[in-house]
């Protein structure tokens, strides 16, 4: 929808909308006649488009009208509160960018209101008492973060820490007592006590940039290999220590960066600085819930793409710590430590032990501590959804062991997901280290309207605390990491993740005015890979793992129904759909199972395999998987699904389900991502790297993963008809032209090779340690006002909500103890 010319971006909609409501003031009359007709409600954007399309009959008018300022705005407004006569409108003009209305139907006069106004305007349709509460508990955020410069482009969003690097360098330039903050920084830098680059002689700025310049003119005498230790000696006459680099040549460029940043600091060349500096290494990555195991663990309750992510993550970590350790000129070994939780009844996996190494690592270990209450060690797998009650224990617990094998403090701290990242600011703020976070997926985007109704949604789903927590987390990293622009900002059309949690309310607990900023400079685009190892392309013919070729083709064509698989694939020449994922409702594998059966032309071209879960309810703990796997025994039944549809239970080895994916692509097959929303889509990548087509859903990460029709296809998974017709236009161009198949294979490899691997995520995350590590020492005395603020909040609010779930569930005492 173009805007109307006589938008100016620099009006606010507020001073704008009057003009445009008088020129149009008869059809908009009757628009928000229509708008206030059903009394007091919450109207979605849909509706608003739906009811303005209604409320005109000509023709000519409706598309001027759509053209111009009035649709723009209605097109651009997420929601709208209607409490006769008014209608308050949340419009979004950008990503990133909201603003807020009140329009009278009866006068069609405009106010601008703020996020807080709007945010009572809301309450008043769910809990009228409490939106009228002076005194109801508000919490800005915001306000703590004034002194920080923030992003305006909404295209800039997700490069904090290129914008981090300039703040940086103005502060350094503008501020001497930045640059002696900057010196301080230099003459902490350590490993266990022995210090690196400078020691405490080189105590004022002149003093190092004279050592620097003599430094920098005798290694330039140097032939350029020569190795650290040769000139080490001299290095420490002039106040220098080891970490500037490997041979004469690194350590060279490293003091003329340095020397640069004194001079005249400059974006550039700080950059290079903090991707250079020894600052780093010691990391601990916490993820708590589901199963966290290297074997047999995937497609367990809770237990998805976080624990890969982490895994790789991890191995990519620690292979450019090792990198930057060696070009440092040090010689010393870095630790990571992913800490989870200890499962004593572990279904078979080793999650009851307690150190693991991680494979295809040096240093690295999995750390398992279990959750302990009053009356001992909680023995069976709890849902993340219900794990609140033991966090804060559980961070004292880790806090413990994690010194104890470090022996020390880490140098950075990492959190994923609700649970791991609150523990991580917990232990982050009591240790004073940097703390970066990880989001894997916030629920509150998941489930429509789950702030406002989080009453309804609390006895199952405990949002009250998830949310406070997410809040309590977003806001005391130092850097927060994300897979991909949507889920910070959204698309055009919808907000991301993080920015649906600016400013919302959950009427009768907390009203956030200001919850989280997405041109804060915290937020980084960092984007996972897949492990080629594992998942390479079907073409390569030499690596293919043939010796899972016969367990694959039992597990595809056996017409034998077991604990494993049921249904069976009548005709093997035809193609196979495949999609595996968690059997949760929101990955809507019951969805695609439906459009399939309802499709004709689409049976007629391919087989359907999926694998999800567990195929029996009597097996399952879990909630929403329990109603999954009825769903898909009703459908299978419905549309009589046996001879073309074939059901596997979840998949547990990564390298046999690498070989699943190829084996697919030897039909000529795609693989079909359908979620209602999904937050990234390690599928997705997972599939595009063996060089299947890939098929995936338009709601969240995936959207931009792939470029529709160009490496791949988006599915509307709102629109099953649309969706299983477009897989269904393509296997009829398959058929006629083979290289139609060859033409989205080789397309979705080139986009997972320049946006999707490990070796670039691996790079920005340490840089981000590094840099942002800096900021909370020249922030200081901001950080520590928020942290205040952020631990009055945690004790205040999160403890008494942790003590009511605590009181009202049962699940606790569902566990059985060990002694
Ligand atoms: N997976 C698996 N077996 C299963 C289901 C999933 O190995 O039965 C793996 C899949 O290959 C991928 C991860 O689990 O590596 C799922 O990640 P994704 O990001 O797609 O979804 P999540 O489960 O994290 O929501
Ligand atoms: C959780 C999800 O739901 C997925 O969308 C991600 O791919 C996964 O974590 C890894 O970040």
């Amino acid at each position: 929808m173009a805007a109307s010319l006589s938008f100016k971006r620099s009006d606010s909609i507020a001073e704008s909308m009057p003009e445009a409501l008088r020129q149009s003031r008869y059809q908009m009359k009757r628009c928000f006649a229509r708008y206030v007709s059903h009394g007091k409600r919450l109207m979605k954007n849909k509706q608003l488009m739906e009811e303005l399309e209604k409320s005109m009959d000509d023709k000519v008018e409706k598309t001027k009208l759509m053209e111009g300022f009035l649709g723009y705005i209605i097109c651009s407004t997420q929601e709208a509160v209607v409490l006769p006569p008014f209608v308050a409108f949340a419009v979004r003009p950008h990503p990133g960018i909201w603003e807020f209305v009140k329009v009278n139907s009866d006068d069609l006069a405009v106010d601008g209101i703020t996020a807080a106004d709007y945010l009572k305007l809301k309450e008043l349709i769910f809990d009228e008492i409490w939106s009228k509460d002076e005194n109801a508990l508000e919490v800005d955020f915001g306000v703590l973060d004034q002194s920080t410069p923030h992003l305006t482009l909404p295209s800039s969003i997700g490069q904090g820490m290129q914008f981090m690097a300039r703040i940086l360098s103005s502060r350094l330039h503008e501020k001497s007592e930045s640059m002696k903050q900057f010196l301080d920084y230099l003459l902490a830098l350590n490993y266990r006590g022995e210090n690196l680059m400078i020691n405490s002689t080189l105590n004022t700025v002149n003093k190092l940039q004279t050592a620097l310049l003599l430094a920098e003119v005798f290694v330039s005498g140097l032939p350029k290999n020569t190795p650290f230790q040769k000139f080490e000696e001299r290095f420490e006459e002039w106040g220098l220590e080891k970490g500037w680099g490997d041979t004469a040549e690194r350590v060279k460029e490293t003091l003329n960066c340095l020397s640069e940043v004194l001079q005249a600091p400059d974006p550039v060349n700080l950059s290079k600085f903090f991707s250079r500096v020894p600052s780093i290494f010691n990391i601990v990555i916490f993820s708590i819930h589901g199963y966290f195991g290297q074997t047999d663990v995937l497609g367990l309750p809770d237990t998805g793409g976080q624990v890969v992510y982490i895994l790789d993550q991890v191995r990519a970590i620690e292979e450019e710590l090792l990198l930057r350790i060696k070009q440092q000129g040090l010689s010393l070994k870095p630790q990571i430590l992913i800490v989870t939780r200890q499962i004593p009844e572990s279904q078979g996996t080793k999650c009851n032990q307690e150190l693991e190494p991680i494979l295809d690592t040096k240093h690295s270990h999995i750390l398992r501590i279990p959750f302990k209450t009053d009356n001992g060690v909680l023995k069976n797998w709890v849902s993340r959804f219900d794990i609140y009650p033991y966090l804060e224990r559980y961070a004292q617990d880790a806090a413990n062991k994690i010194s104890d094998h470090l022996e020390g403090k880490p140098d950075l701290i990492i959190g994923n997901y609700t649970d791991g990242n609150l523990v991580a600011s917990l232990m982050a703020s009591k240790l004073g280290v940097t703390q970066g976070t990880i989001a894997h997926a916030l629920e509150k985007t998941k489930y429509e309207d789950s702030d406002m109704k989080w009453k309804e949604f609390d006895p199952k789903y405990h949002f009250s605390c998830q949310f406070t927590a997410d809040m309590i987390a977003m806001n005391s990293a130092d850097f927060i990491i994300t897979s991909t622009y949507q889920e910070i900002a959204g698309s055009k059309d919808r907000p991301g993740q993080y920015e649906s949690h600016y400013a919302f309310t959950m009427p009768g607990l907390c009203r956030f005015v200001s919850g989280i900023n997405v041109f804060h400079p915290k937020f980084n685009i960092a984007s996972p890979g897949a492990d080629q190892s594992v998942y390479f392309p079907h073409t390569q013919k030499q690596k293919r793992l043939t010796n899972f070729h016969p367990a694959i083709d039992e597990l595809l064509y056996s017409q034998v129904e077991n604990d494993e698989h049921i249904g069976y694939l009548a005709d093997k020449t035809k193609p196979i759909i495949f999609s595996m994922a968690r059997l949760d409702t929101v990955k809507n594998i019951s969805g695609l199972t439906e459009w399939y059966g309802k499709n004709k032309r689409l049976r007629e071209f391919a087989n359907l395999v999926v694998v999800a879960g567990l195929l029996d309810t009597s097996k399952s703990k879990d909630r929403e998987e329990i109603n999954e796997i009825k769903k898909m025994h009703s459908l299978m039944e419905k549309y009589q699904l046996k001879g073309h549809f074939r059901w596997i239970a979840a998949q547990t080895d990564r390298y046999r389900n690498g070989e699943l994916y190829r084996c697919v692509a030897d039909t000529k097959g795609v693989f079909v991502q359908p979620a209602l929303y999904e937050a990234f889509g390690l599928t997705v990548i997972e599939a595009m790297n063996c060089g299947l087509p890939t098929f995936a859903t338009n709601q969240g990460g995936p959207a931009e993963i792939i470029i529709d029709g160009v490496s791949g296809f988006h599915i509307d998974p709102n629109n099953g008809e649309e969706s299983s017709n477009k897989i269904a236009d393509f296997f009829e161009k398959c058929k006629g032209d083979v290289s139609y198949w060859h033409k989205f294979s080789t397309a979705g490899l080139v986009r997972i090779y320049e946006s999707y691997t490990w070796k670039i995520y691996a790079n920005k995350a340490l840089s981000m340690g590094a840099i942002y590590g800096f900021w909370r020492q020249l922030n200081k005395d901001e950080k520590q006002a928020k942290q205040r603020y952020i631990q009055m909040f945690y004790n205040l609010q999160f403890r008494n909500l942790v003590t009511k779930m605590r009181a009202s569930s049962t699940e606790a005492t569902q566990n059985d103890k060990v002694p």
